[in-house]
């Protein structure tokens, strides 16, 4: 059953009006502590109705919305939620905020270096690098939810209202498309800071976004830059006043409603063909084979099988 109920405001920026919680039942598994995820709605007179959009929010503000391994694992169940469901077709991704303490906003910024691997740092919750779940702390498993973000066919967009850091900025990166707080939208890679390096899309593709040059800058100076600067190197696609970020998201949402859903699937994956090499020609020509099941000329290919035929070809021509 659809909640009708309002939601928690999560976040200054969150309109309760405009989303839905998501039944617990109904994401096959234990409720969301590091993050919160709604699905859009349209209220018209005490009526609720599913929108195509869904918010996936980093809900860590006093750590800049950091992640700890848990808070990946929340996200990529809350990104294979998003991508199973058919009648979801954009991801807004983002981060609730500002921070208590000091009325600071975050997107994310990155992995929590307080239970990066060997560190030994006592967790506030009790976990510590060596005690949170086997491969938990050793492996980085957020480049699976970026891989995720890539091969879904559905569109993510990063409504960037804060500081976008290290491996934060590296999800940024990955997004289909990026708009950014003009207000409070920071940008800095501080990988090489402490020692980590994302050395697939957060560093090789951002160059294809920025060019080289303006990579390896933002790489190896780790200095803030500002929304205007990202929109100006290409990074963002555009930059809109604060309050206004989450309308705007949902709003390219709605225009991507009115598309062609196959087509926007198909689009996305041309798009990454190039840059991800056999695995991005798998998931294009996995694609392209699931539509050619859909012919009669696949269905008679299954149907000789089944039957111990030989296949009859001869309704079938070459297209020219
Ligand atoms: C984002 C920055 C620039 C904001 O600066 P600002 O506004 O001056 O805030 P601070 O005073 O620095 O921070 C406020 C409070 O938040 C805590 N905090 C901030 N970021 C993190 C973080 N990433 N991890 C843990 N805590 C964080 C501060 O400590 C402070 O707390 P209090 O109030 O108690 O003092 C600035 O905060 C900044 O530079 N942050 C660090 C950015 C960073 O380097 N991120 C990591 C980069 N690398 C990755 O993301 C790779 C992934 C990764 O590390 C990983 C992930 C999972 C598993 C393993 C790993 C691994 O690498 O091993």
């Amino acid at each position: 059953a659809t909640p009708t109920a309002l939601p928690r405001r999560v976040s200054d920026t969150f309109d309760p009006e405009r989303w839905r919680d998501i039944p617990e039942a109904e994401l096959g598994g234990p409720a969301f502590t590091d993050i919160t995820y709604h699905r859009a709605v349209a209220r018209d007179s005490g009526a609720i109705r599913d929108l195509n959009a869904v918010r996936i929010a980093f809900d860590r503000p006093e750590v800049r919305n950091a992640f700890r391994p848990h808070t990946v694992d929340e996200l990529f169940r809350a990104f294979d939620h998003a991508r199973l469901d058919p009648t979801v077709g954009v991801i807004i991704l983002t981060g609730n905020g500002p921070a208590p303490k000091d009325g600071v906003w975050a997107f994310c910024s990155g992995g929590d270096q307080r239970i990066r691997g060997r560190s030994g740092y006592q967790y506030a919750d009790g976990d510590t690098a060596d005690t949170v779940r086997a491969g938990g702390a050793g492996r980085l498993h957020i480049l699976e939810v970026q891989r995720l973000i890539r091969t879904m066919g559905k569109v993510v967009i990063a409504a960037v209202n804060g500081w976008a850091a290290g491996g934060g900025h590296s999800l940024h990166v990955v997004a289909d498309m990026s708009i950014a707080s003009r207000q409070h939208a920071r940008f800095k890679q501080t990988d090489a800071n402490v020692g980590s390096f994302d050395g697939g899309y957060g560093s090789a593709y951002l160059a294809k976004q920025v060019g080289q040059k303006r990579a390896r800058e933002i790489f190896f100076l780790a200095e803030e830059y500002s929304a205007d600067d990202a929109y100006d190197w290409g990074a963002v696609n555009r930059v809109i006043d604060h309050e206004d970020l989450e309308d705007e998201a949902l709003r390219m949402a709605a225009v991507i409603a009115t598309k062609s859903p196959q087509a926007i699937r198909m689009l996305k994956f041309a798009f990454n063909l190039t840059d991800d090499g056999l695995m991005g020609q798998q998931v294009f020509a996995g694609e392209a084979t699931r539509l050619a099941y859909t012919t009669d000329e696949a269905v008679e290919g299954r149907d000789a099988f089944l039957e111990k035929r030989d296949p009859d070809w001869s309704s079938f021509h070459h297209p020219q």
